[in-house]
């Protein structure tokens, strides 16, 4: 049966059907899938069981795989499968529970943040834990020019522990290496290099400034374009389901977890984070 692509919403989301991740994709199929992330930000692929290794083979497609700087999130022998999960064995964590409640893009505290991630629903909540998204494309779009012009010339610095100065996440494990990551600068607005669209490359999770501006036009002008991306009517809310895999493309939107469930409701998944080699 030929793959089809249905899509969620008109700005982005699509889920796909008729493809079995198990399996070594051909090229033909994988070009589908990348096509259908490229036109749509993030893609669902429901009913699927895959091992460690399936899910690291198919994510590989895409490009070479990063492993988190969090390492007790990590999975025993296969590094680059980063748990979240709010899960215990004997008394440890099984991975990192209720992560990623803000606004964010993967890793755009690394000099070379991620093009995308895969995210799969081993156990999902019955009800609640859903993911959001939001289309950076879309967000740059729908400024106006004066304000694209201005944003296009401007840089902003990513820093990791900025995500963990608030929130539920705010009380650090002792050996969590937030500080293992540096400053790093990335342009505020990105040219996708497969779409061709232009992106905000801001994030409420890790951006702490814009360089160049005054401190009160730096709170203003992030809190203005922090409202503008996540507005209620242009974000896609993915409900989930155990089997559920989850492409996103860390190039062209955000993304955030939402931690309305508690412990009564294990959630338990295996994500991987696919480098970016493009140069901006
Ligand atoms: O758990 C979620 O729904 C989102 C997780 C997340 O933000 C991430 O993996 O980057």
């Amino acid at each position: 049966m030929p793959l089809t692509v249905s899509p969620a919403t008109p700005i982005l989301g699509a889920e796909i059907s008729n493809v079995d991740l198990s399996k070594p994709l051909e090229d033909a199929l994988f070009r589908e899938i990348n096509d259908a992330l490229v036109q749509h930000s993030v893609i669902v692929i429901r009913d699927q069981n895959l091992t460690p290794v399936s899910l690291i083979n198919f994510s590989k497609r895409f490009g070479p795989l990063m492993i988190h700087v969090l390492k007790d999130a990590l999975l025993d022998n296969y590094p680059e499968i980063y748990r979240l999960s709010n899960k215990k064995k004997n008394g440890n964590p099984e991975g990192r529970a209720y992560a990623g409640q803000y606004w964010h893009s993967d890793l755009t505290y690394e000099v070379n943040p991620s093009m995308g991630s895969v995210l799969y629903g081993i156990e999902v909540p019955e009800c609640g834990g859903d993911t959001l998204f939001s289309s950076t494309a879309h967000a740059y779009e729908t400024l106006s020019e004066p304000i694209q012009n201005m944003l296009n010339y401007l840089t902003a610095e990513h820093l990791f522990a900025h995500a963990f100065r608030g929130g539920r996440n705010s009380k650090v494990r002792p050996k969590d290496p937030l500080n293992d990551r540096p400053l790093v600068e990335h342009p505020v607005v990105r040219t996708h290099p497969e779409s061709g669209r232009k992106c905000l490359f801001i994030n409420e999770g890790f951006t702490v400034r814009i360089k160049g501006v005054t401190l009160s036009e730096n709170r203003a002008l992030l809190a203005f374009l922090f409202a503008h991306m996540t507005r209620p009517e242009v974000v896609y809310r993915h409900k989930w389901q155990s089997g559920d895999v989850v492409v996103w493309d860390n190039r062209a939107l955000i993304h955030r977890g939402v931690g309305d469930y508690g412990n009564d409701q294990p959630r338990h998944m295996h994500r991987t984070t696919i480098e970016d080699l493009s140069t901006y």
